[in-house]
């Protein structure tokens, strides 16, 4: 009421100055108040680092298109955190599998403030930029970087979604002796973090099952010519050749053992269990030759579970799943959902709870965490490459 007696008088005294002026026009319209300001829209950010440039750019894209799904169907769906609509952003950072590369970009998600990482890929990359993580409180997830030392330093902010080199090489140097009836083994490694750890683990195995290996030798993750290597391991007839190191190394290398007649099997960890090595190698891959194992498996439901989540892949991104997406997937969702529990996405208040995470119901499978921050139980999947397609052998636990 006194609002309307104000507009009143206001209107009046407007078209009396407007009379006064000699103007004849229609008394304005009261201002109108001012729309409430829209709640300022609360961003999460989240880190991704893989190699999305250089040789194996095409693991790291997959890798962090795992993420792009997870953090858009999270948008999609709406996450709340302390009564507010939160909205997550992805940071997706290139460290080309380079450990200097690996070190800058963690320094920039840390600066940046980012709330969380998932990443790295690498092993040699993970290691140096979890003690970034860790000095800076921001916890991280690696759905793939498989040496055990990254998850052996101490640091309460890293964490690993896979199984590790002891659980891989050791399973493989088993396989290779045991089913393969290896006999005389050549191990070849790329001096990465990754491919020495797994080739020294397999090593282990190979001799602690009665076999035994004729030939060490090494390369580099960059080689794409093994012929010297290669023509000493001739020399020495193995009946199986176990390579430490990546799928894209692993190709040509297939390719230069069938100019050389080398007739051996060819064995390697989850760097080369990738739909990519089918045609890397070629026609240089004969069925039941090629042996490797993913460092995660599941069996039973969940498989219909993963299906699922390949389909979805597929269709949104135009390719398929080559090893280690549906894992960063899940490392997203558990990140997010370890915020949602504790109310927050402060590290320091949601740490506790990443950590406590325990059967959590993943597309990979369940996940709990041990005290170091690795998965508890974790599986491998071996497989075969048959008619161009990997085939899954068995899941080990
Ligand atoms: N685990 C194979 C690829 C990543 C890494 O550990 O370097």
């Amino acid at each position: 009421m006194q609002f309307k007696v104000k507009s009143t008088l206001t209107v009046l005294a407007a078209a009396a100055l407007l009379v006064a002026c000699g103007k004849k026009e229609e008394a304005p319209a009261p201002a109108a108040a001012p729309a409430p300001a829209a709640p300022a829209a609360a961003v999460v950010k989240i880190g991704h680092v893989g190699p999305t440039s250089g040789a194996i750019a095409h693991l790291g894209k997959d890798n962090e298109n795992g993420a792009r799904m997870a953090i858009e169907e999270l948008n999609a769906a709406g996450v709340m955190i302390d009564g507010k609509k939160v909205t997550l952003e992805l940071m997706a950072e290139d460290d080309a599998a380079d450990p200097k590369q690996g070190t800058a970009v963690a320094q920039k998600l840390a600066d940046a403030k980012v709330a969380g990482v998932v990443g790295h890929l690498n092993s040699g990359t993970s290691i140096p930029a979890s003690k970034i993580y860790s000095d800076a409180g921001i916890p991280q997830i690696s759905p793939s970087a498989t040496n055990p030392k990254y998850t052996r330093q101490g640091f309460k902010t890293t964490f690993r979604l896979v199984a590790d080199d002891t659980q891989l090489g050791g399973a493989l140097g088993k396989y290779a002796v045991g089913t393969l009836k290896g006999k005389s083994i050549a191990v070849i490694d790329d001096r990465t973090a990754y491919g020495q750890g797994v080739a020294e683990e397999f090593t282990k195995a190979v001799e602690g099952a009665g076999g035994k290996v004729v030939a060490k030798e090494f390369t580099t993750d960059k080689a794409t010519d093994f012929n010297s290597i290669l023509t000493t391991i001739k020399g020495k007839k193995p009946d199986v050749v176990f390579f430490g190191g990546m799928d894209a190394v692993a190709g040509p290398m297939l390719k230069q053992m069938k100019s050389l007649g080398i007739k051996a099997k060819f064995m390697g960890g989850d760097g080369i269990c990738s739909t990519e090595l089918v045609k890397l190698g070629g026609d240089a891959i004969a069925d039941d030759m090629v042996f490797c194992a993913e460092a995660g498996g599941i069996e039973g439901e969940g498989k219909a579970g993963m299906e699922e989540f390949k389909t979805k892949f597929k269709a949104k991104f135009n390719a398929d799943v080559q090893v280690y997406a549906p894992y960063v997937y899940d490392s997203v969702k558990i990140m997010v959902a370890s915020m949602v529990k504790a109310n927050s996405s402060d590290p320091a208040k949601y740490l506790p709870v990443l950590a406590a995470t325990a059967d959590y119901k993943g597309v990979t499978g369940p996940v709990t965490f041990d005290e170091k921050g690795d998965l508890k139980g974790g599986a491998l999947t071996l497989k075969t490459i048959r008619a161009g397609k990997l085939e899954t052998l068995a899941v080990i636990r």
